[in-house]
């Protein structure tokens, strides 16, 4: 796109900063490229309403620390209901709701047109059970301004698969599929080798005979049945390849192959350390810096498979974009988790930018509750506006002249639409 398609040139610096605020707060979400929402057809495994927004994971490590009052066992102990005003006391009322995670809680409720000031939960939960999971998925992509969104889809999941094996792929446009298989890089032996065998594949623990094939047809399998979009996994900080271990050779015979045969990309998420303090459960998992050069041998090793992959530690973030301007076929994307936070968002935002050009997924948001999808990007579009106003000035300040039509498509490509094209699914 040349700087004088699409338009009249953004002269000044306020023009530019006017045009870029109002293209990263409109322009509608492509794809929210990671999320663990569903569409309504799997029933409660999508996860909505005041109750489920404020008992988050996040929101749940945080009330653990601020009100020791009450223990972790104590709290999971008690209803879904008594946890929510647990933590509704503990982290609105007693002290300044200061925290991402709070903060967006307010964000939705206000986003809803809620009295965020009142801090009433009655008047929030008569809201939300005023609607079905339908029409509130309605509301919702509306308010995010969001087109589609991607699932986190597992097929070891006994409450998940029936409904893949009985409805077949997904039928709301809205929701994408992504197969993950973490129980077979994680654990092969004690648990994804007997559940395959169990489901009619000729594998093996130790990984003998035909065991590599029959892993690459399971996922073949899986991921034709869902229309996987990207093969995931969620792997720890301490995470080598190549070494000697089984996910080595998954990875090598079976992963990468079939992501080939697909044309997806492998989507390894590395920097977990899983469950450093197992009396929080689901809120239990740490951060850890991780090998890069695993990520560095994985693209090199294996240079006709596409590699979309977020990093979860901060200190990972510079050898991660230094190494993606070295591999063409490694797309970092979003900034996940432990880094979904406005400081560091800016930061990881300004240097993939310097360094990389457009060529990333700015952002994901990891929604585990749909209404999460209304904050998560109303705050990552106000920092995106933030950092690509200035890059925008900075070229145009010795004369490159820009339109808001070329920012649009930029920005767009930034929240997603560069993945879809990437995929083939633009
Ligand atoms: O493994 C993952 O996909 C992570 O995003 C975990 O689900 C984590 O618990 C999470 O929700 N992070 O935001
Ligand atoms: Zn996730």
């Amino acid at each position: 796109m040349s700087a004088t398609d699409g338009g009249n040139t953004l002269n000044t610096r306020a023009e530019i900063a006017n045009a870029v605020e109002r293209v990263c707060l409109n322009t509608p979400l492509p794809v929210d490229v990671h999320t663990h929402l569903y569409s309504a057809r799997f029933g409660d495994l999508l996860l909505w309403g005041f109750d489920e927004l404020v008992t988050y994971h996040y929101l749940i490590a945080e009330v653990c620390r601020t009100n020791r009052s009450v223990s972790p066992a104590q709290f999971y102990a008690m209803s879904k209901i008594e946890q929510a005003d647990h933590i509704w006391q503990s982290l609105f009322i007693k002290e300044s709701p200061i925290s991402e995670a709070r903060r967006g809680v307010l964000t939705v409720l206000e986003s809803f047109g809620l009295d965020v000031a009142g801090g009433n939960p009655a008047e929030y939960r008569e809201f939300f059970a005023a609607s079905t999971a339908d029409e509130h998925i309605d509301r919702v992509f509306e308010v995010a301004n969001a087109e589609k969104v991607v699932m986190t889809n597992d097929p070891f999941d006994d409450q998940e698969r029936p409904i893949w094996e009985s409805e077949g792929p997904e039928t709301d446009e809205r929701f994408l599929a992504a197969l993950r298989i973490d129980p077979m890089l994680v654990n092969w032996e004690g648990q994804a080798a007997p559940r395959l065998a169990e489901w009619g594949y000729d594998v093996s623990a130790d990984l003998s005979g035909k065991s590599t094939a029959e892993a690459r047809r399971f996922l073949v399998d899986w991921c034709q049945r869902i229309d996987a979009c990207y093969l995931a996994v969620s792997l720890e900080a301490d995470f080598v390849y190549p070494a000697d271990h089984s996910s080595t050779k998954l990875i090598d015979e079976a992963v990468v192959p079939a992501c080939i045969e697909l044309g997806i990309p492998f989507a390894p998420m590395i920097g977990v350390k899983r469950q450093i303090n197992p009396e929080l459960v689901l809120a239990g998992d740490g951060v850890g810096k991780c090998d890069i050069g695993s990520v560095e041998r994985l693209c090199v090793t294996h240079p006709d498979c596409d590699f979309l992959v977020t990093l979860l530690s901060r200190e990972n973030q510079h050898e991660f974009c230094v190494a993606a301007r070295k591999f063409p076929n490694l797309k970092p994307f979003g900034c996940w988790w432990f880094l979904n936070d406005p400081s560091i968002i800016e930061e990881m935002t300004r240097e993939r930018v310097e360094l990389l050009g457009l060529s990333f997924v700015a952002q994901h948001s990891d929604c585990r509750i749909l209404d999460q999808l209304v904050y998560k990007w109303k705050h990552s579009r106000r920092i995106l506006a933030k950092v690509l106003t200035e890059k925008y000035q900075d070229i145009a300040a010795p004369g490159w002249q820009l339109t808001e039509a070329q920012i649009e498509a930029d920005v767009s490509g930034l929240m997603g639409g560069n993945f879809l094209k990437w995929i083939g699914r633009a």
